[in-house]
């Protein structure tokens, strides 16, 4: 028989239960982020450099976010969609961009995107220095002026270039097979070397890499980005590009 008590007990444990178990199942179905997410064949690189190295031209809290998060989002991503894909994680971050279109088709776009933004990010933390823009060696430097005219008139265009670039992407200084210098302009995060020429380096007008800084003005941080070039490291990528046998996507191998 139930008494006024064990009324009462059991709507009290009944309410208990409607209120937590939901909640409580919810947690148990939950997995815990770090242990499935997987650890490789990829890995963030260090920046190299402390966060504040490049102020005030690119301020401390974005280099924090760009690189932590955003970097790592790519690095993730990538090893993501590369679970359970032996023979694909075998290969080099190069390799799959220049196979991308080998890649099985069901996880070709987030290897593109991913394997792009682990590429593109790793050469741009490389190429920035701070109290960079002293400007290129007397090689690169004459063969700019060749190509564009005048090293200002380089800037000029890649800056033009770097506005123009609808929505996310990227503007590069890169070398072509025939060893000729080119700017270009790359969406989201396809890469140069996909198309088989050799990035320099490259402005990041994703608004991630500005935003917090320079909210809507693009060309005042594109401004502010050529202080912090480091033209020794695009120096040196530019020796190594002229006498580097050039790279052939696989794609247009067969
Ligand atoms: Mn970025």
């Amino acid at each position: 028989m139930l008494t006024r008590r064990n009324v009462i007990r059991v709507g009290l444990l009944g309410t208990l239960a409607g209120v937590y178990l939901p909640q409580m199942q919810g947690l148990a179905q939950t997995p815990p982020a770090p242990a499935s997410a997987p650890t490789g064949p990829f890995t963030l690189p260090p920046l190299g450099y402390a966060y504040d190295a490049l102020e005030p031209f690119i301020d401390s809290e974005t280099m924090k976010i760009h690189h932590d998060k955003h970097h790592a989002a790519y690095v993730n991503n990538l090893n993501k969609a590369l679970a359970g894909q032996a023979e694909w994680s075998a290969k080099s971050l190069e390799e799959l961009i220049l196979a991308l279109d080998r890649v099985p088709e069901s996880i070709r776009m987030a290897v593109r995107n991913n394997s792009g933004g682990h590429y593109n990010h790793s050469l741009f933390w490389k190429t920035l220095a701070k109290n960079g823009g002293k400007g290129p060696g007397s090689d690169l430097k004459k063969a700019l002026e060749k190509t564009f005219k005048s090293f200002d008139g380089f800037k000029e265009q890649l800056s033009t270039a770097a506005t123009g670039v609808f929505g996310s992407g990227w503007a590069w200084l890169s070398l072509t097979p025939t060893k000729e210098l080119v700017i270009e302009k790359t969406p989201n995060q396809d890469t140069v070397l996909a198309s088989g020429n050799l990035p320099l380096f490259g402005i990041d007008v994703w608004e991630h890499a500005y935003y917090l800084k320079y909210q809507n003005r693009r060309p005042d941080y594109i401004k502010a980005f050529f202080e912090v070039v480091n033209w020794e490291v695009v120096d040196d990528r530019y020796a190594k590009g002229l006498v580097a046998p050039s790279v052939k996507p696989m794609s247009a191998a067969v």
